[in-house]
């Protein structure tokens, strides 16, 4: 006999609540409310194959409210996926366990995306959502087709970002998207009620979206809302009324059952309850087969797919390939070198986000998969070219986002279309903005994407707008995030470089910072190789053994290049180095970095920025000239001296630090 609805269902529940008994720490209220729900979509609707977790065109299902990680884990070993064993789940939040504290992504394992901080999983299901309809249009409808399913609680839709992520997904009518809301009516104070009473329906009803409510435990009721948000033209709620911790004598309906093991008596008491007779991590064979029935429907859909997609031509076969693993087109290489030639016969003096601009310009054509916006700054952060489509919810053909003022949802979109693959994001926004985005910047850098931060306007160099648009510590907190490249280029051919690094790093998120004001052009030779790939590199050199090495990025190379010519004329041998990325100067060999920091000579970093950080490369010995308060409003050249950002204070300290 089949096993019912309910088995199926009490097998999640009881992995999770004997994995978190075991591991005695862990989230059992979320999965055991909302196992009824997963099961409904997992057994009738989620198109998916455990045997190919990669496959492109399967529906993405993504647990917003990474708490309750048990319920994925659940549900990826049940069905069959080889990335998750009972080992692994016997070994919940055990080092170096697949079964993690908060899901981890692993394009491998099923696992779609990183989860844990509330509310960046909803922002990444509306990316996937919005590349879906951008490589459906690509790639034809019969291609791309899927839907992204989501879970989350009222953590996830208390956070500020569900609110920027669910508005853009009503107005581009993500029609795509259906997500779930665990509406429990519990988070970790207690009762939701001590702190939120928005009504849900009215509050996505106002985003454009479709709201249905469902018994979050009734499968009829679940079915059926499904089956209406598949025929929807709306982005689609489901609220299912659920009880937190379902199946807990004591602990059901409360906030106790959220965050912490039920105990060895509890667990007892849950098996009597649901009459669950089976021993920790036993599942019996029929409730275990017929949930590896439910994975293997996955193996004719994909064979299905894949007769439609061998019928394809090659091209579109070919295109499909490319942009899914992530490879630049053949001819990549070339357009740089071209363009390379270019910036340096021109020589332009120009602001750094305008050699950006110049930049897109001349790759945008080329690189279909790239895929654009700003955070309402568009003309500001130069994102946009004569090239740049703008996405419409009536036109999912073009390459470029307006984000509307949501840096934080743009972050995540970002990382979401990044995660979906086929795009690679850029996205743009101030540099001292970064902190409306940080946490989703985070997260790619914790999931090693390709995703493209423009910040503009990074410095005191802004001028007029003053203090509260002057980024001080913001290149220090960026340059402390693990597993992100930082650069910061001085002029039009560094900027291309950089475009360049960017753009081949598959593994590592970049954030390019770049100029409002104009810099001069200051690259001496026309390289192949990309100088900016070291990190650092001499840009002037005078006399074998300089006296003093001037360490500098972007707009204050200019300055430092003044500062080496005042020494020359005060007989001092100096030497300038232009400092793009710190990160890629740190993975240089110890030979290098030898020879570029000059060990006998004093060294002195200038940066309008923060200080911090730079003693690691100028030495007890060495000074740093930047920016030890907030900065001011007036014209750049006014800040610049207050500030003592001059070539003429590099002088005075060179001298002073040389005893001349
Ligand atoms: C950004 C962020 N802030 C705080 C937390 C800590 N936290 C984890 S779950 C949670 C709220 C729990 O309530 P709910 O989202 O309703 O989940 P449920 O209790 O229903 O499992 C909080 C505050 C977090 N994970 N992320």
């Amino acid at each position: 006999m089949s096993p019912i609805f309910k088995d199926l269902a009490n097998a999640i529940r009881f992995l999770s609540v004997d994995a978190v008994q075991k591991a005695n720490s862990g989230h059992p209220g979320l999965p055991m409310g909302m196992a009824d729900v997963a099961t409904v979509l997992f057994k009738y609707y989620l198109r998916f194959n455990p045997k190919n977790p990669k496959w492109i065109n399967r529906d993405r299902f993504i647990l917003s409210a990474g708490h309750g990680s048990m319920l994925l884990y659940s549900l990826l070993y049940l069905t069959g996926y080889k990335s998750i064993s009972i080992k692994d789940i016997q070994n919940f939040r055990k080092l170096n366990s697949v079964c993690a504290g908060h899901p981890e992504y692993d394009e491998n394992s099923g696992i779609e995306t990183t989860t844990g901080p509330l509310g960046q999983g909803l922002s990444n299901s509306v990316g996937m959502a919005i590349a879906e309809e951008i490589m459906k249009k690509k790639f034809g409808s019969s291609l791309i087709n899927h839907k992204t399913y989501v879970v989350a609680s009222d953590g996830d839709f208390m956070e500020g970002i569900s609110h920027e992520a669910m508005s853009l997904a009503g107005h581009l009518k993500l029609k795509n998207l259906i997500v779930f809301f665990d509406n429990n009516k519990i988070s970790i104070d207690g009762s939701t009620d001590l702190s939120v009473s928005d009504n849900y329906k009215k509050r996505f009803e106002s985003y454009g979206w479709s709201f249905q409510e469902v018994n979050g435990h009734n499968e009829k009721e679940i079915s059926k809302a499904i089956k209406k948000s598949l025929k929807s033209k709306k982005p689609n709620l489901i609220s299912c009324k659920t009880i937190i911790g379902y199946g807990s004598p004591n602990k059901a309906g409360k906030s106790s059952s959220h965050g912490a093991a039920l105990g060895d008596v509890e667990v007892e008491l849950v098996r009597k309850k649901l009459k669950w007779q089976h021993k920790p991590f036993e599942i019996p064979k029929e409730i275990l087969n017929e949930w590896k029935e439910i994975g293997e429907k996955g193996i004719l859909q994909e064979k299905k797919w894949n007769q439609i997609y061998n019928k394809k031509s090659k091209k579109i076969k070919d295109e499909l390939l490319r942009v899914i693993n992530n490879k630049l087109p053949k001819n990549f290489e070339e357009i740089i070198q071209d363009q390379k030639k270019k910036f340096f016969h021109l020589k332009p003096n120009i602001a750094s986000r305008q050699s950006s601009a110049s930049v897109l310009e001349r790759i945008t054509s080329s690189l279909p998969e790239l895929v654009g916006g700003s955070a309402d700054l568009s003309g500001s952060n130069n994102t946009n070219t004569k090239y740049s489509i703008p996405i419409k919810h009536s036109n999912f053909k073009g390459n470029y986002l307006h984000y509307g003022v949501r840096e934080h949802a743009m972050a995540g979109i970002m990382n979401g279309m990044a995660l979906h693959k086929g795009i690679i994001p850029y996205g743009g926004t101030f540099l001292v903005f970064l902190d409306y985005c940080k946490p989703s910047l985070r997260m790619s850098a914790l999931m090693g994407l390709k995703v493209i931060y423009i910040f503009s306007h990074d410095s005191i160099g802004l001028g007029e707008d003053g203090p509260t648009h002057q980024p001080i510590e913001h290149l220090t907190h960026l340059r402390a995030i693990p597993n992100l490249n930082v650069f910061r280029p001085a002029d039009t051919i560094e900027t291309l470089e950089c475009w360049e690094l960017a753009l081949k790093n598959n593994n590592t998120p970049s954030v390019i910072a770049l100029s409002r004001q104009k810099l001069p052009f200051v690259t001496e030779t026309l390289t192949k190789q990309n100088m900016s790939g070291f990190g650092a590199y001499d840009i002037k050199k005078n006399g074998s053994s300089p006296e003093v090495t001037l360490i500098a990025s972007g707009s204050e190379v200019q300055i430092a290049i003044e500062a080496f010519n005042k020494l020359k004329n005060h007989n001092i041998n100096s030497k300038v180095v232009s400092m793009p990325c710190q990160e890629l100067f740190n993975k240089q060999s110890e030979d290098y970095k030898n020879k570029i920091l000059e060990k006998n000579s004093i060294k002195i970093s200038i940066e309008a920025s923060s200080i911090t950080g730079w003693e690691k490369y100028v030495g007890q010995k060495g000074a740093s000239i930047g920016m030890e308060s907030f900065g001011k409003s007036a014209p750049i050249k006014d800040l610049y001296e207050h500030f003592n950002l001059t070539s003429n204070n590099i002088v005075e300290l060179s001298k002073k630090m040389l005893g001349k």
